[in-house]
This record gives structure tokens, sequence and C-alpha cells, in this order.
């Protein structure tokens, strides 16, 4: 159970529409695959994707961060020694992906070490997560094609609508769209990437009060303290704190300082160890969680419903699952199946996924 190295491999998969949002747009999946290698011929992995508009990180300096800082200082233990891990590697502030990775290619490989699914090891609460769909900006008919096609060849009835742009009205014109053609028959939440200020955060949601939104995320920026704190105070849904809660200690500054009343978990940012005590809190405090997407590929989706399904809290809400379906391929032997609106996990031991070596040698931009 000894990890004996640490391997980075950037790859590039390009989508086959590109995602925008408040923040900034995905054109291809340019993300870093992480492998932990053990004595026993065990081989953990896991997906980092650089969000360079979010947290700063790019590929290079993932690959970078790993080869020269992270990878050494977790080599040399033991796949159990977790919480050494998180000790080491929490020296460094920021470089949540990188991190995230490292961990969850931990985990990936325990599982296989010992022969039993990770969400199991995890908390083993259902076996299957209900899925959202994250929109992003487009005109009005284009959205309302695009959740048609997720509703008719998915069965996807979750929609997160990215909004943020000016006028509001750009927007929230998107959201009545979609709920005048679907009704009552699909959910539907808005996620504004910090795109607003607080006043224009609250006109949209007034505008949009009749529309029956599940959430908001992330309207405007919370280091607005005291305008998101007058924000969140006058909704009467739950306000979702995404980017500004990368750590369990921002959970706690956003919500006690009532900035924030729901979670995001993202275990692309928190790997499995650290969205265990993201978890932990937002039970603990009564918080509404929901599985949130970092524009994850397929790998990295694996790794989200394997956390979302390992918990009752985290699997209530339908997780955000399905973005990899923009992509023109990705890594897997096997692809992840959405089907009736439902991811279910893999028995397989570990994540449950394998690594298709023809596909990682064609999209690896390493040489
Ligand atoms: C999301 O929920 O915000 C877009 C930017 C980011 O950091 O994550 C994505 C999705
Ligand atoms: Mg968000």
């Amino acid at each position: 159970m000894k990890i004996t190295k640490v391997e980075a491999i950037p790859f590039a998969i390009p989508y086959v529409k590109p995602l925008r949002f408040a923040s900034g747009e995905v054109h291809t999946a340019e993300h870093v695959l992480v492998r932990v290698h053990t004595d026993d011929g065990v081989v953990g992995v896991a997906e980092a994707p650089p969000r360079p508009f979010t947290y700063g990180e790019t590929q290079a300096g993932i690959v970078a961060v790993i080869d020269q800082i992270f990878g050494p200082q977790v080599t040399g233990l033991t796949l159990l020694e977790r919480e050494v891990v998180q000790a080491r590697l929490g020296r460094t502030i920021g470089n949540p992906t990188a991190k995230a990775a490292i961990d969850m290619a931990m985990w990936d490989a325990l599982g296989k070490t010992l022969d039993l699914p990770v969400s199991e090891l995890l908390g083993g609460y259902t076996d299957r997560m209900r899925v959202s769909h994250m929109l992003g900006f487009e005109e009005p008919a284009t959205m309302v094609a695009e959740a048609e096609r997720m509703v008719d060849t998915y069965g996807i009835r979750t929609f997160k609508v990215k909004v943020g742009r000016r006028p509001v009205s750009l927007d929230t014109a998107v959201v009545r769209a979609l709920r005048e053609r679907f009704g009552d028959a699909v959910e539907l939440y808005v996620d504004g990437n910090r795109g607003w200020n607080a006043s224009e955060s609250l006109r949209a949601m007034r505008e949009m009060a009749d529309l029956g939104l599940l959430f908001a995320e992330e309207l405007n920026p919370a280091d607005d303290v005291l305008g998101r704190r007058w924000l969140v105070g006058q909704l009467d849904v739950p306000f979702i704190a995404d980017e500004s809660v990368p750590t369990p200690a921002d959970v706690t500054r956003e919500v006690l300082g009532g900035s924030a009343t729901a979670i995001s978990i993202k275990t692309a940012r928190t790997g499995f160890t650290q969205s265990q005590r993201v978890h932990h809190l937002a039970e603990g405090l009564g918080l509404e969680v929901v599985m949130g997407n970092q524009i994850d590929g397929q790998v990295g989706t694996a790794c989200t419903v394997a956390f979302g399904a390992a918990y009752r809290l985290t699997s209530q809400r339908a997780g955000e699952l399905s973005n990899f379906l923009d992509m023109s391929d990705d890594l897997l032997t096997e692809p992840l199946d959405i089907r009736d609106g439902e991811l279910v996990l893999r028995p397989q031991a570990g994540i449950g996924i394998e690594i298709d070596p023809d596909k990682l040698a064609r999209y690896r931009t390493d040489g």
C-alpha cells in the first residue's frame, strides 16, 4: 500500500460546443490525469481540471506543482496515511484541483487494493444519483432546444441555468422560456458565477419570482461582503456558495457571515477527504447541498457520483453530472451512461473506471 510514484499527465480533448458562463468559457478540456502507483502494482486515477478563471490553476501549473511539490510529499506514505497527506498538502495554500486529484487517486488505489468500491468505503448510502445539466450562455431558443435534447435523450429533468449577463433580462428571458416550455416537469436553478452585483441580483430574482426556482448560486461576488449578506437575507430560496467556498473554513466563514445558505460540493476541488469535511459541516449546520460540476470529464464525473451517492444529504438533490456530454471524446474504456435522468454507480472496485490506453496515448500532450 506504499505510494511509489505520482504521475501528472496533461491531455486535451475538444468540446463539441463551448460552454460559456459569466466568469469564462471552455472550448477544450485541457485537464491533467493523475496516477498514483503503489508497491503492490495498483494504480489509482483521478483528473484535475484547471480553471484559470476560478482558482488560477493552469494545466502546466498543475503538472509542475504535482511533479515538484505534492508528488514528492506523498511518495513513500501508505494509502492509509490520508491525514498525513492532508497535513503535508495543506501546508501550501491554494492549488485545489491538484491536491484533490491526488487525494481521489489515492482513494481509487485504496479501493482497488481492498477490492471495494470507494463509494461504499465513503458511506454507501445509495448506488445512483439524479442528474442536473448545466446550460451555458446562448439565445433562449438554443438553450430551450438543448434542454429538450437532454430531456428526450437522457431523461434529465433538472437544469442549472447560467446567468450573470447584462442586462439581466438576457438571462431572465431564458429561465422564463424554459419554464414556459416545460411547466412543472423540470426543476430549475440559476448560477451567476459572480457576474452581477447585489442589486442586479435582487432585481433578477424578483423578475423570476414566479418561476419556481430551487436555488440561486453565486450571483454576485462573496467579497461584496455586506451586499452579499443584504441579498441573501432577502431571498426566499437557498443561496448556494460555490467558488467562494473552496475549503471547509470558507464554508464556515460564508455561512456564519450570512453570505450563503447552501453549499456546492465539488470533488474536483476538495477531493474525497476534504469533501467529507464539507459534507459533515453542512450536515451539522443543516444546510442543503448540491454536488457541483467543475466542468469535469468522465473521470471527474465518476468521482462526483461516487461521493454524492455515498451520503444521504449529497444524494437528495440532482447532481451536476452531465457536462462531459459536450466533449467530443473521453478517456474511459467504457463511457458513463446517463439513463432515465440517473447516473448509476459501477460496481467495480475503486471509483469503478478504467482508462483506455489508446485514448490516453491519443490525447496526452506531453510528447
Ligand atoms: C459552476 O458551477 O460554476 C463554471 C465555473 C466554475 O468554476 O465551475 C463551473 C460551474
Ligand atoms: Mg457555480
